[in-house]
């Protein structure tokens, strides 16, 4: 490894020390990861007594609501009176979807960028980059930063990594689940978090009413048993008020790539903006979505990873569907 994961981290860790105002950013759309790292991220924050913020794209989802605490900022209550001398990245594999550019130019004087990721297609746009494309999640990485440090977790902390890590795992079964990330989760429960919290918060239907919307979408499943490929449709009518969209198109996702005999999965989410989500997941060793997320225009993890396209999800008459 180029990188020196000690050295990194305790470089980190002085620039956080001489640090006057931190802004901790994740991803548009965060998950699990992105809502965990940034918790963490805070906590440890919150212990050096460094002025902070946390800035949201989105609102803590309900299921997440256990997770102490989140208080962020939003990005329309930014301007060039905050003097942020220092932005932490997190779980973001470049500065385009974090909107990181736009934040820094809203800024007097540009801060320096430590960018923590997992990511292995980031692009390393830190003065200091700690990435590690073999980690499970950004909250483990934040883990083995904070070992590194000899920093002593609570149990808040370990909450937070828990879940980022068990919302990357999908819960200990996909392919990002290796060795270290079950060490890893065995040290945070001896730290006090509560796995059982965790997974339930993540797994479980909220509703019944997430329950029907489940079933309409599975109805219209294809499996092509030559290539072990399976596909899914989200559409517009399908979204019942109160139900989440993300918590479906993400469960709907790690639910049918754990499919036995299928090989990669292919679930397409109309948005109510003229947009279609396309998220790409395989647990085959042999595959790597990520490469066709990027000819589409997006990006990701080689087991799971995204795009969005322009256009309408109809149904043709012979019964199948098609983008216009
Ligand atoms: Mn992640």
């Amino acid at each position: 490894m180029a990188m020196d994961f000690n050295q990194t981290s305790q470089k980190i860790h002085n620039q956080i020390l001489r640090a006057k105002e931190i802004l901790i950013i994740s991803h548009n759309q965060p998950d699990a990861d992105a809502f965990g790292s940034m918790i963490a991220m805070g906590h440890w924050l919150d212990a050096l007594e460094k002025k902070h913020h946390k800035l949201a794209y989105q609102p803590l989802p309900e299921n997440l609501g256990w997770l102490t605490d989140y208080r962020p900022v939003f990005i329309d209550a930014l301007d060039e009176k905050n003097k942020y001398d220092l932005i932490i990245v997190l779980d973001s594999s470049d500065l385009i979807r974090s909107k990181t550019n736009q934040i820094i130019s809203l800024l007097e004087t540009r801060p320096l960028i430590i960018n923590i990721d997992h990511h292995h297609a980031n692009d390393l746009f830190g003065d200091l980059n700690l990435v590690l494309p073999d980690a499970s999640s950004t909250t483990e990485v934040i883990y083995r930063l904070l070992k590194s440090i000899n920093f002593s977790l609570n149990r808040h902390i370990a909450n937070a990594l828990l879940a980022g890590m068990l919302g990357d795992t999908y819960n200990f079964t996909n392919a990002n689940t290796k060795e270290q990330a079950m060490i890893m989760a065995s040290n945070l429960l001896f730290f006090g978090a509560s796995l059982n919290q965790a997974s339930d918060s993540l797994l479980k239907i909220k509703s019944l009413d997430s329950m029907i919307v489940w079933g309409e979408i599975l109805k219209r499943i294809k499996y092509n048993s030559n290539l072990g490929i399976a596909s899914a449709l989200i559409l517009q009518e399908d979204i019942k008020p109160g139900v989440s969209e993300t918590e479906i198109s993400e469960g709907i996702a790690n639910f049918l790539n754990s499919l036995d005999g299928v090989k990669a999965l292919l679930l397409l989410h109309q948005q109510t903006n003229g947009l279609i989500k396309g998220s790409l997941r395989t647990n085959d060793d042999l595959i790597d979505v990520s490469k066709l997320a990027k000819i589409l225009g997006g990006g990701g993890h080689k087991k799971a990873s995204g795009f969005t396209l322009q256009g309408q999800l109809v149904q043709t008459e012979q019964g199948s569907w098609k983008i216009i």
